[in-house]
């Protein structure tokens, strides 16, 4: 083995180690999931204090009040939701997302400047699938306000293969690569909202998601 492959095979185990560790969050079908997500799936649980989380939201809530709650979406993953993409934030926000992008992204990553917020409502919920490679590239970033849940990913190789994230109210998760591209992902309606067998109720869910530009086409 050359030093480059050994020294990636040593960062992966670290990565899988880190992840039990850290399985707080995380629950797995097993090892051989965790080894696939390894390094491409993270939640830093408390990333928002509660008075940033309220900022957010204040800033957020005038916006959101002029929809109604929508029933399905264009593509039919969404239930009981209503979104808006925001450029402009005011300087305590701007401050926060660039936390969520120095932490998402390495310098210099193209991203998109326009941030996605999602609000779903209690019965809201999003079925399995995988974000366009049209639409954003191979990171998603996304703040969860108000509620905490559970978000599924499944192998599209195999079904079985599966792994919960708890996504703690204020938390920060940040899916790439692999969790990405190879997986599925879903957030629990309220019924099926278990982690590790415990119910983690469902309420009104509010994720702020920074995402980075699609990789630009290789030349042919
Ligand atoms: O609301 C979330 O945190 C997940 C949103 C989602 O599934 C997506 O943007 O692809």
């Amino acid at each position: 083995m050359g030093p480059a492959r050994a020294v990636r095979r040593f960062l992966r185990v670290a990565a899988v180690r880190a992840l039990r560790r850290g399985s707080s969050w995380l629950a797995a079908a097993g090892p051989l999931v965790l080894q696939r997500l390894a390094g491409d799936v993270q939640v830093r649980p408390d990333f928002l204090s509660r008075r940033e989380e309220a900022a957010l939201c204040r800033e957020l809530e005038p916006d959101l009040r002029r929809q109604r709650y929508q029933r399905e979406h264009w593509d039919g993953a969404i239930h009981g939701f209503r979104e808006t993409e925001k450029l402009r934030w005011t300087e305590e926000s701007s401050e926060i997302l660039q936390r969520v992008r120095d932490a998402a992204f390495p310098p210099g990553v193209p991203q998109l400047s326009l941030v996605h917020v999602l609000d779903l409502e209690k019965s809201g919920y999003i079925k399995a699938h995988i974000d366009s490679v049209k639409f954003c590239g191979s990171t998603i970033a996304g703040l969860c306000l108000l509620s905490s849940s559970v978000m599924r990913l499944v192998s599209q190789e195999n079904q079985d293969d599966w792994a919960d994230l708890l996504l703690e109210r204020r938390c920060l998760y940040i899916l790439r690569g692999r969790a990405r591209y190879e997986f599925t992902h879903e957030l629990l309606r309220d019924e099926e909202s278990f982690f590790n067998g415990q119910k983690v109720a469902r309420d009104r869910r509010i994720s702020v998601i920074c995402r980075n530009l699609p990789d630009s086409p290789h030349p042919a």
